[in-house]
C-alpha cells in the first residue's frame, strides 16, 4: 500500500473489515469529548461499539490523536480521548489544522463525514447533527454539518437535529442544499430527546435495506452528497416535547446572558440541559445513540450488496 500523504492510522479491526468489504460504521468523537461528561462518555463510546459489533458490523470511531487521523480507535486510545479536556473540536475548517499542528482533535459530524468518505465508509452513527441555531438570522450561527451533508456522500444516522436548534430553519437549509431527510419508521420528524417535533418528515422509510438502496441509487444517478436519517428515540427513553421545550428555553436564556458564541454554543447548551434535567437528558442522549448505532449497522449491512 502506498504511504498516505499525512499521518493516518486504521485500527486492526477496521482495516481488516474494509479489506474484506465487511460492513463498517463510522462514529464521531466530539460527542465523547464535548457532548457528555466523564465517565459516562467512555461508557457510552464502548457500548456503542459493542452494539455495532453485535449487529455484525465493525465500529470505526474517528479522531485526530497527536496529529494522526485515526479511523477506528484501539481501546486504550479511546479511554485517553474520553479523559482529555484538551481536545479541539474539529470540523471541516480545522480538521487538517489539527493534523498539521500535531494536535488532538475530536471530530464533529462534518469532520467525521470527511474522514469516513476518505476511508470508504458509507454510514455513520451519531446523536444529533448540528444545524441552524435560534437567532441565526442575526448571528449567522449555522453548523458546518449541514454544508457537509450537502457535499459528502455518507449516510448520517441521527435522532434528528438537536432540539436546541431551530428545526424548521434547519429543515429548510437541508432542502435548499439538496439533502434528503429520511425518518425511519415514522411520518413525523423526531426532535432528539423527543419522538415528535410537530413537523412532517420530508421522506420516510421503514427498512434499513431501503435506506441503503436509496443511497446507492443517488450515487448511481450521479447525485452527490449525503443523507440524513432521523431515527426516533425509543418511547421508553424519550422526554416529551412539551417538557423539553421549557428546559431548552431556560438553557437558551442562560447562553444569551453569558454571551456564549461560536463552537462553545452546542456544548454549553447540552451541559446546561443536563443540569436542568438532573441527568435525564443524558440518559436519553445515550439511549438514542445506542438506537442509532443499531440502525446504522443494519444499513451498513445492506450497503455493499
Ligand atoms: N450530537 C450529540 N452530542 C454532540 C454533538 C452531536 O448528541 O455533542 C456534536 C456533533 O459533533 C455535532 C456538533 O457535529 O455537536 C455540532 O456542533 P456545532 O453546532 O458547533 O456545529
Ligand atoms: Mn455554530
Amino acid at each position: 500500500m502506498t504511504k498516505p500523504p499525512f499521518p493516518l492510522a486504521y485500527s486492526t479491526e477496521v482495516r481488516a473489515a474494509l479489506d474484506a468489504r465487511r460492513p463498517v460504521v463510522a462514529l464521531e468523537s466530539t460527542i465523547i469529548t464535548h457532548g457528555m461528561p466523564w465517565p459516562d462518555n467512555l461508557e457510552m463510546a464502548r457500548e456503542v461499539e459493542a452494539i455495532i459489533r453485535a449487529e455484525g458490523a465493525v465500529p470505526a470511531t474517528i479522531a485526530v490523536i497527536d496529529g494522526c487521523l485515526h479511523i477506528g480507535l484501539e481501546e486504550e486510545t479511546l479511554e485517553v480521548l474520553a479523559k482529555t479536556t484538551e481536545a479541539l473540536k474539529v470540523s471541516r475548517a480545522d480538521l487538517a489544522f489539527a493534523v498539521a499542528a500535531g494536535k488532538t482533535g475530536a471530530t464533529t459530524v462534518a469532520a467525521t463525514m470527511i474522514a469516513a468518505e476518505l476511508a470508504g465508509i458509507g454510514v455513520f452513527a451519531t446523536g444529533g447533527i448540528g444545524g441552524v441555531h435560534h437567532g441565526a438570522e442575526k448571528d449567522f450561527d449555522i453548523s458546518a454539518d449541514l454544508e457537509e451533508l450537502a457535499r459528502t456522500p455518507v449516510i448520517v444516522v441521527s435522532a434528528g437535529a438537536k432540539a436546541i436548534l431551530d428545526i424548521p430553519k434547519t429543515l429548510e437549509v437541508l432542502e435548499t442544499r439538496g439533502v434528503p431527510v429520511v425518518t425511519y419508521g415514522a411520518d413525523e420528524l423526531p426532535a432528539f430527546w423527543s419522538r415528535r417535533s410537530g413537523l412532517e418528515s420530508p421522506l420516510r422509510l421503514d427498512d434499513p435495506a431501503d435506506i441503503a438502496r436509496f443511497h446507492n441509487t443517488r450515487a448511481a444517478m450521479g447525485i452527490g452528497g449525503g443523507m440524513l436519517v432521523a431515527n426516533p428515540v425509543p418511547e421508553e427513553h424519550e422526554i416529551p416535547r412539551e417538557e423539553m421545550n421549557g428546559h431548552i428555553g431556560r438553557a437558551l436564556d442562560r447562553a444569551r446572558e453569558e454571551g456564549i458564541a461560536g463552537k462553545a454554543v452546542t456544548p454549553f447548551l447540552l451541559n446546561e440541559i443536563l443540569a436542568i434535567t438532573e441527568g435525564r437528558s443524558l440518559a436519553t442522549n445515550i439511549a438514542l445513540v445506542h438506537n442509532n448505532a443499531r440502525l446504522a449497522a443494519r444499513i451498513a449491512g445492506s450497503l455493499n450488496e
